[in-house]
């Protein structure tokens, strides 16, 4: 049956094989390239630790949040991300060798008359969701006297500044600094308050001692020189201009609503797909699941019918986003065992839209006359029999406009999936915009995308009630 989908699957530490999972937007770390791909010095930095410590690796752009918070879980082997050591997270994770300088500054509008910290008072200050550079900007809250509103990606962080609705945001020098020389109308007030470095972080306690593997690795390509070339390849010689040079290469050419349509039509479709695919194999999870909690609601036993009413009261009373964190990281870090990012969000819309089809289930069979049940009992048919062939027929033909409904919310509610790093259609259209800043358009391509998939589930399912009907 579909359902086996939900079979805890066995960690994969000992094959050599480990997934990293990395920030979405975090240039010149990590971003995304023209062709959607996943560069920058941390991506080829792990590569190349990989190949001289001879693992394979997987690295996956979740966002920094995101990733660290599947590390805590025990999702995934280890988080390179532009992460600071900081004493907090050498206590609670592995962190490697340093391998790059980092420190947090303020950064305003290009023209802004804020000048230095001191003119944050009374103003609102962007920060990104537990960064080192947010701590830090915490930390000196009080004493300037800013309040602060967080963000969960960079980007969009730098783009509350940029029109204006925040007046400053605090993030790493290094990356600050690649952003605006990339174009971004930004300008560091401050200098780094701090001198810190980019770790690598597992988790403690590995059998395998993952950590000296990566500690080794970092030093054989440090002494290689590899990592010199890794750096070059993003950074030029360090100068503004060559890192302009450098971002050049990676700009869009076409940036008309067909031409960016045309340039990253297979990555979207590749995205629609994976939302096509959690919505089936959702709707069909949810439907199996939700058809027999909403019969357990109608069966005459006390106890059956206080199941039913559980499951629904819970698990249509959870948001689905707090339901697909608790599945995906809350779950693993209890029992210890992975959970796939993609069964996660399969539990999740199952137990959500089942508790919103066994509702409508458990409603269309009691809208059906009580006297038809009666009756049938009556010729003396058990109460199996009667269901099958006398209520549920009725009750399903009650049942049929709200099944098309759920199907079509459980195919928007595969969106809410983005945040635990499902590369759906929402999340593609999300790491896009993090390179080529086309919000307008891209956001338009994405919606209309969805109205069209929508559209034609709708087409279809009217013509199967019709059908049914006939
Ligand atoms: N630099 C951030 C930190 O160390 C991580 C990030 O934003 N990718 O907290």
């Amino acid at each position: 049956m579909a359902c086996a989908w939900f079979a805890p699957q066995p960690t994969h530490a000992a094959e050599k094989s480990y997934t990293f999972y990395t920030d979405d937007t975090y240039a010149p770390f990590e971003f995304a390239n023209k062709q959607n791909k996943y560069v920058g010095i941390d991506i080829d930095l792990i590569h190349a630790i990989a190949k001289a410590e001879h693992f394979k690796v997987t690295v996956k752009a979740v966002g920094f949040n995101a990733a660290v918070q599947a590390l805590e879980a025990k999702q995934i082997d280890g988080v390179i991300a532009g992460m600071t050591i900081t004493p907090e997270r050498s206590a609670k994770f592995d962190m490697s060798k340093p391998y790059y300088p980092t420190g947090p500054v303020a950064a305003v509008k290009k023209g802004s008359d804020i000048k230095s910290l001191k003119d944050l008072r009374g103003k609102r200050v962007a920060i990104k969701t537990g960064t080192a550079a947010a701590d830090y900007a915490n930390s000196i809250k009080a004493k300037y006297g800013f309040t602060t509103v967080t963000f969960d990606d960079s980007n969009n962080m730098y783009q509350d500044v940029v029109t204006g609705n925040s007046v400053a945001c605090f993030d790493d020098q290094p990356v600050l600094q690649y952003a605006i020389a990339t174009g971004i109308q930004l300008h560091i007030v401050a200098k780094p308050a701090t001198v810190k470095y980019y770790g690598i972080a597992v988790n403690k306690g590995r059998s395998d001692h993952l950590i000296d593997k990566l500690n080794a690795g970092i030093t054989k390509v440090k002494q290689s020189g590899e990592y010199d070339k890794i750096v070059a390849k993003y950074l030029g010689n360090g100068t503004v201009a060559s890192q302009k040079k450098k971002n050049a290469k990676t700009q869009e050419s076409d940036r008309s609503f067909f031409g960016l349509l045309k340039e990253n039509w297979s990555t979207l479709m590749n995205g629609l797909g994976e939302t096509l695919l959690l919505t089936l194999v959702g709707i069909i999870c949810a439907t199996v699941l939700g058809v027999l909690i909403g019969l357990l609601g109608v069966m005459p036993d006390h106890f059956a019918q206080g199941v039913a009413t559980t499951f629904i009261y819970v698990f249509r009373g959870l948001p689905l986003l707090v339901l697909a964190l608790f599945v995906y990281t809350g779950v693993p870090s209890l029992t210890g065992t992975k959970i796939p990012a993609f069964v996660a969000g399969i539990i999740t819309l199952s137990l959500n839209e089942g508790a919103y089809t066994a509702a409508f289930v458990r409603g269309g069979i009691n809208a059906v006359a009580p006297g038809q049940m009666e009756a049938a009992r009556s010729l003396g048919m058990p109460w199996t029999k009667a269901m099958r062939r006398v209520i549920l027929p009725q009750g399903i033909k009650i049942m049929v406009p709200s099944f098309i409904n759920q199907f079509i919310i459980t195919l928007k509610d595969t969106s809410i999936l983005s945040v635990i790093g499902l590369l759906e259609l929402t999340q593609t259209g999300k790491i896009i915009i993090a390179r080529n800043m086309e919000g307008f358009k891209i956001w338009t391509m994405v919606a209309l995308i969805y109205l069209i998939i929508i559209t034609a589930l709708t087409w279809l399912s009217q013509w199967v009630q019709k059908k049914m009907n006939a």
